[in-house]
């Protein structure tokens, strides 16, 4: 008889309702995302039967956050979480379902997302901790506290590190070839340069392993806090590290090799650095103590590998073969879809599949997503002399309402509105208008309030060219890696919620956009893995058939023309913009 048998013999009445649920059978999907953590939980059949969410500003007030991060202005691009937050979060979320009567008992595995390419750093010994605290049941919280070497995680917003990029490429070899051996060439958010940056700086202690035992991505490192101990790294995860082959699935010896010598670390200790990895949605062990004594758990709950956000939405949304797209719209802005075939560029990312250890995903990040949007939003807002006290529902209201009331394509004007400077292409922060027309050159007016200040945008035209722009960009480039002639676009994220939005992503993508009952497809691609992870092979369409999305806006093709010929010339714009800075 199992432990778990054992414990449900000896506790009466919560056996038998726990064996009850359990045979109906629960899977939990977190997501532990930039701005908050959230919740999803399936049924057998993959219905969606309670999901939560908790904001880290809001909810978690005491780390002071603004939009979930610490931006540093000390340090130009510097950008970091407090590690803790993220863990109590979890802590936190557990009470408020225990407190909505969420039964934990009948939790057959549980499997998670998180932002991509962030780091935990480990301090000495952060695994024995770690089970000493679970085996004591002790918090989350108090599981984490002794494993951490800092209490500060770089994210995927950190672009302090570009001078570690270059030494990197240097010893490595041109962005092409770190692109064919890791997916991606060096990006100053991926894991490795990030962490070569803090030890190379002395921001993080480098006597490894005295001090320092290694570091894990914040997906590995959640899977980890749930089991209880230190577990492997999922590949499709780590394809978001720089520091994986892409095709060997093992740590790549040119980068670890360059990543040594950078850090003055020996390579032998390099090599163990950032831990085990692991075949997709692998079963890495059961319900740690403290996750146990946080919830309820029964020990036999299966902990699955967890991935980032975009690789756990392709699970989410169901991605099935080349050409079934998807668009992230979230802090960041993202565009996906299953590889066609192996094909990496200097551009874009290439990432192993996070539901089959054969296929490959491809991925273009844009930095400036949600916030430019509402940036933009209100700054046409305040110049239409919109009621500063509104709130966010009347505002995006009328967000919808000008995006409509301008013309489609904007007369042929094209713009690129930058807060964090973006990396699909490189450029810098600043607000940039090129006005249509042969020869015309960019306006010189740099920030969208004194675009509307000489009139060269209105409050309308305003909405819809930062709509366009963020369209057309995903449009430009992911022709470029293949994700050229989709057969339907599924978006999500909060920005799904905009009616004309997907109009205008149906238009310049020339497929139909389809939405999810969810806009939280990370945490819903997790619970999806969760499922998966316990059949213990097959192929992940075999978990069953969820509820279909539906059909949001369908393409225009006479737009879609315009659009193409817009897009055609978005790079120029882009070069114009490179060459004034
Ligand atoms: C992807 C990326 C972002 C984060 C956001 O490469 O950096 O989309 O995953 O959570």
């Amino acid at each position: 008889m199992s432990a778990a048998r054992v414990a449900a013999s000896k506790s009466g009445a919560r056996s038998a309702a726990g064996m009850s649920a359990r045979a109906a059978g629960t899977f939990l999907g977190f997501d532990s995302s930039t701005q908050g953590l959230k919740v999803v939980a399936v049924d057998e059949d993959l219905r969606i039967t309670y999901s939560k969410s908790l904001n880290y500003d809001k909810d978690l007030p005491k780390y002071g956050t603004v939009g979930g991060v610490y931006a540093d202005d000390a340090i130009p691009g510097r950008v970091r979480q407090p590690t803790m937050m993220l863990v109590e979060a979890f802590d936190e979320i557990i009470r408020r379902m225990k407190a909505d009567a969420f039964d934990f008992a009948g939790v057959r595995a549980v499997c998670g997302s998180a932002q991509q390419h962030g780091a935990v750093i480990l301090a000495a010994g952060a695994d024995r901790s770690m089970r000493k605290a679970n085996a004591a049941g002790s918090s989350l919280a108090a599981s984490a506290r002794s494993t951490l070497a800092s209490l500060e995680s770089p994210i995927w917003m950190d672009s302090s590190n570009t001078a570690t990029c270059e030494a990197l490429g240097a010893a490595v070899g041109s962005p092409e070839r770190v692109a064919e051996l890791t997916g991606s060439r060096f990006y100053e958010r991926f894991t490795l340069p990030q962490v070569a940056h803090l030890l190379s700086t002395r921001q993080v202690p480098c006597r490894v392993p005295e001090v320092t035992e290694g570091a894990r991505l914040l997906s590995g490192y959640m899977a980890s806090l749930l089991a209880g101990q230190l577990v492997a790294t999922d590949v499709s995860d780590a394809a978001g590290m720089n520091a994986m082959n892409l095709q060997s699935c093992e740590w790549d010896a040119d980068v670890l090799g360059a990543f040594a010598a950078h850090t003055g670390m020996a390579p032998a200790v390099a090599a163990g650095f950032f831990g085990d990895l692991c075949a997709p949605c692998s079963v890495v062990g059961t319900a740690g103590g403290s996750f146990r004594a946080a919830s309820g758990v029964w020990e036999d709950c299966r902990v699955v590998s967890w991935t980032g956000d975009n690789p756990s939405s392709v699970a989410g949304l169901r991605l099935d073969g080349p050409g079934d797209l998807a668009v992230s719209l979230g802090t960041s802005d993202t565009l996906f879809g299953i590889a066609p075939s192996l094909r990496t560029s200097s551009l874009g990312h290439v990432f192993r599949s996070p539901t089959s250890a054969s296929d490959f995903m491809t991925m273009l990040c844009f930095k400036n997503g949600s916030r430019t949007r509402e940036r933009v939003r209100d700054a046409a807002f305040r110049h239409a002399g919109g009621d500063p006290g509104a709130d966010e529902a009347a505002r995006w209201a009328w967000f919808e309402e000008q995006l409509e009331a301008a013309p489609r394509g904007n007369g042929g004007a094209l713009a690129a509105f930058v807060d964090q400077p973006e990396i699909t292409p490189d450029l810098p922060s600043g607000d940039f208008f090129l006005p249509a027309g042969d020869g015309a050159s960019l306006a010189p007016q740099r920030s969208v309030e004194a675009l509307l200040g000489s009139g060269a945008l209105t409050p309308a035209s305003a909405v819809r060219a930062v709509v366009e722009a963020q369209a057309l960009s995903m449009r430009a480039y992911g022709r470029r890696l293949g994700l050229d002639s989709p057969r339907s676009v599924k978006v999500t994220g909060g920005g799904s919620r905009s009616r004309g939005l997907l109009r205008v992503v149906a238009d310049v993508m020339g497929a139909p956009v389809l939405v999810a009952e969810t806009p939280d497809s990370a945490a819903l691609g997790a619970a999806y893995r969760a499922k998966f992870g316990c059949a213990g092979g097959g192929a992940f369409g075999d978990i069953g058939e969820p509820a279909s999305l539906a059909v949001a806006a369908e393409p225009d093709m006479e737009a879609h023309a315009e659009y193409e010929r817009m897009a055609d010339r978005v790079p120029d714009l882009h070069a114009a913009i490179q060459r004034e800075h």
